[in-house]
């Protein structure tokens, strides 16, 4: 693990950047008190928030602010930290900024003050990493999962799955140690209950996680079908406002058009394209050309038909595939618009090959029921209430994880020998490791000595 570079004191402004009442610039690093005391022209006392003019070097005064001092260890980062709440004009901040620098700071780089939390232990790796994805949530029910996630919850469970592979790890290499005890550690049958149980408990883990990955990054979500189909309309209706142009005229929409909602939870970009078609306009041609990029790169599509026009329904996936003339993203939902002008309900919904749906965008028939299923279809279970935020980095993890508890499995069975087993186990507590930040194999060695007694 990396050190902080402790020579280095790091200044940078911590609020948005625009115009606001306060704004505040943030110093952490061994020389952060003496620089804010030279700004502020005097004695901080730790946790006390100081009332005083802000100078630069010439003795100008650049603004009246609020001065806190968090002294090392307790502080964000655990190191010396200041903060300097100023008004919340950029123009000002930056003048501030600037003294700092002159004072002998630089300027932090992005993240670098949750790194430092990082590297002096104040937090771990997935939680630095809810910083983030707290500050970006997009739904409240992402912020609460990234507060969870930081206040050490997915950590905490991750931890747990630890302590068990070192408590097996523990198990084997004692076995491999004493090999003239009377039992034999390995061949009893308890080792390989207690690793598929482990497994269990893992993948519980990382269900929970991929829960945890969709809240936190959300979906894109593409509306396709044919000119007129009922694309723009179903957006608008989804968004609960007037984003896209609606008219009667096929062909309407040619860019590519974004609006973020929240479905329930779930953060999603929706995102509206040109009606498909080939067209010797190039205009809409460039329009169509993009809408199959999206189409690309999406998580789910919502494939729409009007139910008025005489077109085959339900459709298949090669259908929707041939209609749309991109590769299909593994979520696709047949979309039956404008239900509302059918004299009467025809059935829609059946048995077919694809999820379908028939809505109305005018009257907001079916909507409800096509949102269900593109959480469903997503795998975004109802009650996210109980979910942390997780990113993809960690489900990677998890899966080696669990690879490697499938790979101890099988080399116990296969051969009974201890020293491999208890090196898939050693993998299986590094990829672990990787998502919190690494357990070092001293501290390993540390509770293997602990928790054994060498003199038996
Ligand atoms: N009655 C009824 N009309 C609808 C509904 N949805 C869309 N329409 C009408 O269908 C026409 C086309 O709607 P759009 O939303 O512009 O269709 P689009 O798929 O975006 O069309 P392009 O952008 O041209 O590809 C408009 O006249 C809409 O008013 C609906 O649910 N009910
Ligand atoms: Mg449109």
């Amino acid at each position: 693990m990396a050190e902080p570079e402790d020579a280095d004191t790091i200044a940078a402004i911590a609020t948005a950047d625009g115009r606001a009442g306060i704004g505040i610039l943030r110093l952490s690093g061994p020389a952060a008190l003496g620089i804010a005391e030279r700004l502020a022209g005097r004695r901080l006392k730790p946790r006390h928030a100081h009332h005083c003019h802000i100078r630069d070097r010439t003795g100008e005064i650049l603004d009246d602010a609020i001065v806190i001092a968090f002294p090392a260890p307790r502080s964000f980062t655990g190191e010396d930290v200041v903060e300097i709440q100023g008004h919340g004009s950029p123009i000002v901040l930056q003048q501030i900024l600037r003294t700092a620098v002159d004072e002998g700071a630089r300027l932090a780089r992005p993240g670098e003050f949750s790194e430092r939390a990082y590297l002096n232990d104040r937090i771990d790796l997935a939680q630095a990493e809810a910083i983030a994805d707290l500050i970006a949530a997009g739904t409240e029910a992402a912020a609460r999962g990234a507060l969870r996630s930081l206040q050490g919850e997915f950590s905490r469970q991750i931890h747990d799955l630890m302590e068990v592979v070192t408590t097996l790890r523990v198990y084997v290499e004692a076995a491999m140690d004493f090999p003239d005890e009377d039992v034999d550690f390995l061949a009893d049958g308890d080792i390989e209950e207690r690793i598929s149980a482990l497994r269990d408990d893992l993948e519980a883990v990382r269900r929970a996680a991929g829960q945890g990955v969709l809240l936190s990054s959300g979906i894109t979500l593409v509306l396709a079908g044919a000119p007129n189909a009922g694309k723009s309309s179903l957006m608008n209706a989804l968004a609960r406002r007037d984003t896209a142009i609606v008219t009667e005229i096929p062909g309407t929409t040619r860019d590519v058009l974004r609006e973020r909602i929240d479905l329930d939870g779930l953060p999603v970009q929706l995102t509206d394209t040109a009606g498909l078609r080939e067209s010797t306009d190039p205009v809409e041609a460039e329009g169509v050309r993009r809408a199959r990029a999206e189409i690309d790169r999406a998580d789910c599509l919502l494939f729409l038909v009007d139910a008025t026009a005489s077109e085959s329904w339900p459709l298949t996936r090669d259908q929707v595939a041939a209609g749309v003339g991109a590769s299909l993203p593994a979520s696709v939902i047949l979309v039956r618009t404008k239900i509302d002008l059918l004299a009467a309900a025809t059935p829609v919904t059946g048995f077919t090959e694809l999820p379908a749906v028939a809505i109305s965008a005018l009257t907001g028939l079916g909507l409800d029921e096509l949102k269900q299923l593109i959480r469903r279809q997503v795998g975004f279970a109802a009650d996210a209430q109980s979910t942390f935020t997780a990113r993809a980095r960690h489900l990677h993890a998890l899966d080696q994880a669990a690879h490697g508890l499938t790979a101890a499995l099988n080399t116990l069975r296969a051969t009974g020998a201890g020293d491999l087993v208890a090196e898939d186990l050693r993998l299986v507590h590094d990829h672990l490791g990787e998502i919190v930040g690494a357990m070092s194999s001293d501290a390993l060695l540390g509770r293997i000595f602990a928790s054994f007694c060498i003199g038996k």
